[in-house]
C-alpha cells in the first residue's frame, strides 16, 4: 500500500496520531504537500463522506476522522504557504450561522495566510451581523463565507443583506464557497466571487486585496 493510501485509510479510522506520523513521513520522503493533501487526507475524508451519506458510519466516526484530518493538515500548513511575493490585505472568514463544518474553512485560512493575507477567522456558526461588524471594525477588503449544508447556504444572502444595511456593500467583496455552493448560486444571491477550492479562494483574495 502506498503511503498516501495509508494516510487515507488511517484517516478513515480516525487514527490522528498515525495520520500525523504518516504525513510527516511522506513529507520527509519528498512527496508534495498538494499530493499529500489531495491523494491522502482529502481522499480519506471523501470516503468517510460517502459512507456517512449511506449511513455506513455515524457522526462520531466523522468527527474522529475530521480530527485526524486536522492533525495531518497542520503539518502541511507551512508547506502549502506560497514562497512567492507576499500580498497584503485583510479578510474576515467564517462558517455561516447554523453550520459547524470547519475543515474546508481552515484550509482556506491556511492558503490565504500562506499568501501573506491577514485572516480574521471568526470560526463556525458565525452570524451575518458578526461578519459585517467585524469587517467594518477591521476595515477588511473581503468577507469570506464558507457553507457546507444546503440548509445553511441561504445564510450567505443574510450576510449580503447585512452588508447593504451597514452601508458597506460597495466597499467589501463577498467571497463564498463550500461543497453545495455554486457559481450560479453566487450570482443568484448577489455575492461577488465563488471559488471551488481553498487555493483558488486564496488567489482570488489576493486579487481583491491588490485592487
Ligand atoms: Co457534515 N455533512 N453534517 N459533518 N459532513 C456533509 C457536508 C454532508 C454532505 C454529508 C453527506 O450527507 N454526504 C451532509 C450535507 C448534506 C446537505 O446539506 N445536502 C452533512 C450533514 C447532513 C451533516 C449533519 C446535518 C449530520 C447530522 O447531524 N445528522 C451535521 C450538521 C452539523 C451542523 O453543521 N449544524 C453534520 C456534522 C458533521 C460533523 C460535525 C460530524 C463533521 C464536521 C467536523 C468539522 O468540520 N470539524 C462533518 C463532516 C466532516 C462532513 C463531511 C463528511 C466532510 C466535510 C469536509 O470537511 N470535507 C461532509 C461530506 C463531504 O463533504 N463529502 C459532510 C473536506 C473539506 C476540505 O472540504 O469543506 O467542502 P470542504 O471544503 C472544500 C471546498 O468546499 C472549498 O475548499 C475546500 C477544498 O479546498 N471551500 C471553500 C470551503 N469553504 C470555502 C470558502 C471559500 C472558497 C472555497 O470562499 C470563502
Amino acid at each position: 500500500m502506498s503511503i498516501l493510501n495509508e494516510i487515507s485509510q488511517n484517516l478513515q479510522c480516525g487514527k490522528a496520531k498515525v495520520v500525523k506520523e504518516l504525513v510527516q513521513k511522506a513529507i520527509d520522503e519528498g512527496i508534495s504537500a498538494e499530493s499529500i493533501l489531495k491523494e491522502g487526507l482529502l481522499d480519506g475524508m471523501g470516503v468517510i463522506g460517502e459512507k456517512f451519506k449511506n449511513d455506513e458510519v455515524y457522526v462520531p466516526d466523522v468527527l474522529i476522522a475530521a480530527r485526524a484530518m486536522s492533525a495531518g493538515s497542520e503539518l502541511l500548513k507551512p508547506l502549502l504557504a506560497s514562497s512567492g511575493v507576499k500580498a497584503t490585505g485583510k479578510v474576515v472568514l467564517g462558517t455561516v450561522a447554523g453550520d459547524l463544518h470547519d475543515i474546508g474553512k481552515n484550509l482556506v485560512r491556511m492558503m490565504m495566510e500562506g499568501k501573506g493575507l491577514e485572516v480574521i477567522d471568526l470560526g463556525i456558526d458565525v452570524s451575518a451581523e458578526r461578519f459585517v461588524e467585524t469587517a467594518v471594525r477591521e476595515d477588511a477588503h473581503a468577507i469570506c463565507c464558507s457553507a457546507l449544508l444546503t440548509t445553511t447556504m441561504g445564510e450567505i444572502k443574510n450576510v449580503i443583506d447585512a452588508a447593504i444595511q451597514a452601508g458597506i456593500r460597495d466597499k467589501v467583496t463577498i467571497m463564498i464557497g463550500g461543497a453545495p455552493v455554486t457559481d450560479s448560486f453566487c450570482k443568484m444571491v448577489g455575492a461577488d466571487i465563488y471559488t471551488a477550492d481553498a487555493a483558488s479562494a486564496a488567489d482570488a483574495a489576493v486579487q481583491v486585496c491588490s485592487r
